[in-house]
């Protein structure tokens, strides 16, 4: 009788003590193994939610959570991405009267490459900027001559200048200098676009003997034009002839392909130099 008592108050224990463990979920302490695999179906239920959104779903190992989880990826992440525009001139085109800045396009569409920040030349139609150097750091990259000037009285003193840093120029580019040419292979950054566009300073110095200032965009000659330094207003800096200074360049051209070559050079057969400054090139 004593033995059956304590047998029973031992059976109530491990019973006690089962429930207990089924509760915080440690495994195998008898019949109360089953609330802990009840605890597991729990989890399958936030699978089986997790289920209807598809993608971000992996979370379900979580268990229960694993449908908060899932119902949060419904939220349409993925939408947003996907209703990102592929270039400045279809963001235009949805709305032409955007204003220039910064904007977010994903030109390859969902998935593929990430999404970035452009700037966008909205006034003049949408155009997608994937180039802008000034030079304004004394320093250029990717040119097949990248001397920039940083000592002549054209380039310096800085603040006083009257030109400032630019590529090339005094005793750089020209007949017997460093180089009567550069040029540049821009990458267009997979943006759709049917023109391609180039606006740069073209600076004219020292003695042009009605030789031609010419720029190439994608192999097309979009800018040629002939200086004379007798009629230039006055001699600015460098050597002692008078010189045409800064020249605006605003050009473009149809275009398509994936890359596009930008060329500056010259007719120059004496002795006189070229510039390059706030070269800005885009698509659209
Ligand atoms: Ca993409
Ligand atoms: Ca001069």
């Amino acid at each position: 009788m004593r033995m059956t008592l304590l047998a029973l108050v031992a059976t109530l224990s491990l019973i006690v003590v089962g429930c207990g463990d089924g509760t915080t979920g440690t495994a195998g302490t008898g019949g109360s193994a089953g609330t802990g695999g009840s605890a597991g179906m729990g989890g399958s239920a936030g699978m089986g939610g997790s289920a209807g959104m598809g993608g971000m779903a992996g979370a379900g190992g979580m268990g229960g959570m694993a449908g908060a989880g899932g119902m949060a990826g419904a939220g349409g992440m993925g939408g947003g991405v996907a209703l990102l525009p592929k270039s400045c001139l279809e963001i235009w085109n949805d709305d032409s009267n955007s204003p220039d800045g910064d904007y977010v396009i994903d030109p390859d569409g969902l998935g593929g490459s990430d999404p970035f920040m452009i700037p966008c030349d909205m006034m003049n139609g949408g155009w997608s900027v994937v180039s802008e150097e000034t030079f304004e750091d004394g320093t250029a990259t990717g040119w097949s001559d990248n001397t920039v000037d940083t000592a002549s009285d054209c380039a310096i003193p800085v603040d006083m200048a009257p030109f400032g840093y630019m590529l090339g120029g005094i005793d750089i580019f020209g007949p017997g200098d460093v180089a009567t040419e550069t040029s540049k292979t821009y990458d267009l950054l997979s943006i759709p676009h049917a023109q391609a566009r180039v606006q740069l300073d073209y600076i004219v110095l020292d003695s042009w003997d009605d030789e031609d200032a010419i720029v190439t965009l994608g192999g097309t000659t979009v800018y040629s034009e002939t200086f004379n330094y007798m009629s230039a207003a006055a001699n600015i800096c460098g050597y002692m002839y008078a010189d045409h200074g800064t020249q605006p360049v605003n050009e473009f051209v149809d275009h398509s392909s994936a890359t596009v070559d930008v060329e500056i050079t010259s007719t120059l057969m004496g002795d006189a130099n070229f510039g390059v400054q706030n070269v800005r090139i885009a698509v659209k």
